[in-house]
């Protein structure tokens, strides 16, 4: 099954090495292709993979918007597959930015040697798969190649999403989207800036665009909840401790609902006092970040839970802004946590500056974009720049955006029409030897995204390895795995609150986009269920010999 027909001695325009087929080939360069890559090569795959960037860090590489930083801790996002890359790295704060993680994956590169396979400035436009050789047919902006293998390492939240406002075409200014931000940056300077849209992205640019731009217009549609960050200089004696036994403490964090170490209550926050309740709420405030969310363990089960931390939060925001109904528009009513929880430094501060002004869009959005500005509310809000804070098509938008057709010659995008349909959010049916790296269906942005990489590339290399050792040239799940898979996610979503408001984890964020819940809720149950699909002999899966 290996054909070895890559040459390691030539170069290429872009960095890879030439040749035309491949075993596998690799649709990304974020964390998921280059950790794809060093397994493929480590079981002597010939493989190549394909990047649009014009270089390696996917994610990290596009998101380069002013105070753009991660707010998983880094100790914890970042790969663990060697250890020795985990115990020479060193950061230098609580949560990376974007520079500093940018900088790790072009490490990463480096050290494991995977630039000659990446051929960057290429962006695959199909892929087709050819029944009778039983290999598909990759089509990029650069050239055709084929491969037994394809591994979709498209990432998640990698589609912007740019709505279609009326007028937006118009606008004399600059435009700018958080996630294709310019790599020479963008001075604000006395400029009038709209900032439209107030999730995680936009939360993180504005207090910075608000100190340097003339004036600030934050047009909002939805508030966000945020938690302050907390954000600092890596702490020595953290690292040291944690570095000692990484391995174990990898492990422990494997072990939550989400994949990230963080002190999990086991009590219902109905069940404490009142001032009990409280004292905790400000203890995971104070300590910042993400596991806010775990303060009790029914946030995410009981509204009635759920109201008390919100209430708790609209205090916050009522007690840092000064204007009492700016900070009732930037209260959100909706569940904590339904929409992702946003972590924040000077974020709600940054409305008590005279040169920002919130523009509250619940009542009546935005009218239209005119060659001046933005016209919302009755108002004309002259501008000199706007920023598209308004997300991505995320977890299928990536991947529906490429023409993927399987057997029969059906397209990708018509299988999913009513929704994305996976089998473990790896696979889906009809599609043979084609693999999706946290996939819809699968934790992804519901976990710790760099374990729950390094878990399907682990997973995917093991299934190759397990196909060579048996004869095997082709796996696809049935259907009826793939149905009963489906039904799972959905259940264990109609559990929580997740399903309450309009997230983009069910697709709400892109008119017309069917309204399904995306993410597998439970990463450990998650992680046990792949290993006992592989030990079964990769049970669901149909595989067979070559049909040639
Ligand atoms: O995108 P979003 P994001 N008119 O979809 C608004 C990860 N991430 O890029 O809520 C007006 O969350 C939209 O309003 P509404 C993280 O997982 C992580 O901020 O739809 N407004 C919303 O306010 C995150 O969740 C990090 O009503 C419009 C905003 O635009 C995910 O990426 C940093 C609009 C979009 O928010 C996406 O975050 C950044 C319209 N027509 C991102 N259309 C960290 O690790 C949309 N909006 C810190």
């Amino acid at each position: 099954m290996v054909t070895n027909t890559s040459d390691r001695d030539g170069s290429r325009p872009g960095g890879a090495t030439p040749g035309t087929e491949f075993d596998v080939i690799i649709v990304g360069a974020g964390f998921a292709g280059l950790y794809m890559l060093h397994r493929a090569r480590e079981l002597g795959l010939s493989a190549r993979v394909f990047e649009a960037g014009g270089g390696v860090g996917g994610t990290w590489y596009w998101n380069r918007y002013p105070g753009a930083r991660c707010d998983v801790e880094s100790l914890q996002y970042s790969y663990q597959f060697s250890d020795e890359l985990q115990q020479e790295w060193h950061w230098t704060e609580r949560y990376a930015s974007q520079p500093e993680i940018l900088r790790y994956l072009e490490h990463v590169a480096d050290r494991f040697a995977l630039r000659p396979d990446i051929q960057l400035d290429t962006r695959v436009e199909a892929a087709i798969f050819d029944e009778a050789s039983g290999r598909w047919r990759v089509e990029t902006s650069a050239d055709t190649v084929t491969a037994r293998f394809v591994v979709m390492a498209t990432g998640c939240l990698s589609s912007a999403n740019i709505p279609e406002i009326e007028g937006r075409d118009e606008f004399a200014g600059a435009t700018y989207h958080t996630g294709r931000w310019p790599h020479e940056g963008v001075d604000f300077t006395g400029q009038r800036v709209g900032v439209i849209g107030t999730g995680s992205s936009g939360i993180q640019c504005i207090p910075i665009i608000a100190e340097q731009a003339e004036h600030l217009y934050v047009f909002q549609r939805t508030p966000s909840f945020s938690v302050p960050a907390r954000n600092a200089p890596l702490d020595p004696a953290v690292e040291r401790e944690i570095k000692a036994t990484y391995h174990e403490f990898r492990e422990a964090a494997a072990q939550t609902p989400f994949g990230i170490a963080a002190p999990i209550s086991d009590k219902a926050a109905m069940v404490v006092s009142p001032e009990e309740r409280e004292r905790t709420y400000e203890e995971y405030w104070q300590t910042g970040g993400l596991g806010f969310m775990v303060a009790f363990a029914d946030l995410l089960f009981s509204r009635e839970a759920n109201e008390t931390a919100a209430e708790f939060m609209r205090r916050k925001i009522r007690a840092t802004v000064t204007d009492p109904a700016v900070a009732d528009a930037l209260c959100p009513d909706t569940v904590v946590g339904c929409k992702r929880l946003c972590l924040d430094t000077a974020y709600f501060e940054t409305f008590n500056r005279a040169n920002v002004t919130l523009v509250d869009l619940n009542q009546a959005p935005i009218e239209r974009i005119t060659a001046d500005g933005i016209r919302a509310d009755g108002e004309e809000y002259r501008l000199d720049s706007v920023v598209f804070a308004t997300g991505f098509d995320a977890m299928t938008g990536a991947l529906e955006r490429i023409d993927i057709r399987g057997v029969g010659g059906r397209a990708l995008r018509d299988k999913w029409a009513e929704g994305p349909r996976t089998y473990l959010g790896l696979a889906t049916a009809g599609f043979p030897n084609l693999f999706t790296i946290t996939g819809p269906g699968s934790p992804s942005v519901l976990s710790n995204m760099v374990p729950s990489i390094e878990q399907h590339v682990n997973w995917i290399a093991d299934c190759v390895a397990y196909m060579r050792d048996h004869g095997m040239e082709r796996i696809e799940p049935t259907v009826e795995a793939e149905e009963a898979w489906g039904q799972r996610v959905n259940q264990i979503a109609n559990m929580t609150l997740y399903t309450s408001c309009n997230s983009w984890y069910l697709g709400a964020n892109i008119p017309g986009k069917p309204r399904v819940f995306m993410p597998y809720i439970g990463f450990p149950e998650y992680v046990a269920t792949c290993r006992d699909v592989a030990a079964n002999d990769y049970q669901g899966f149909t595989l067979a010999r070559s049909q040639t």
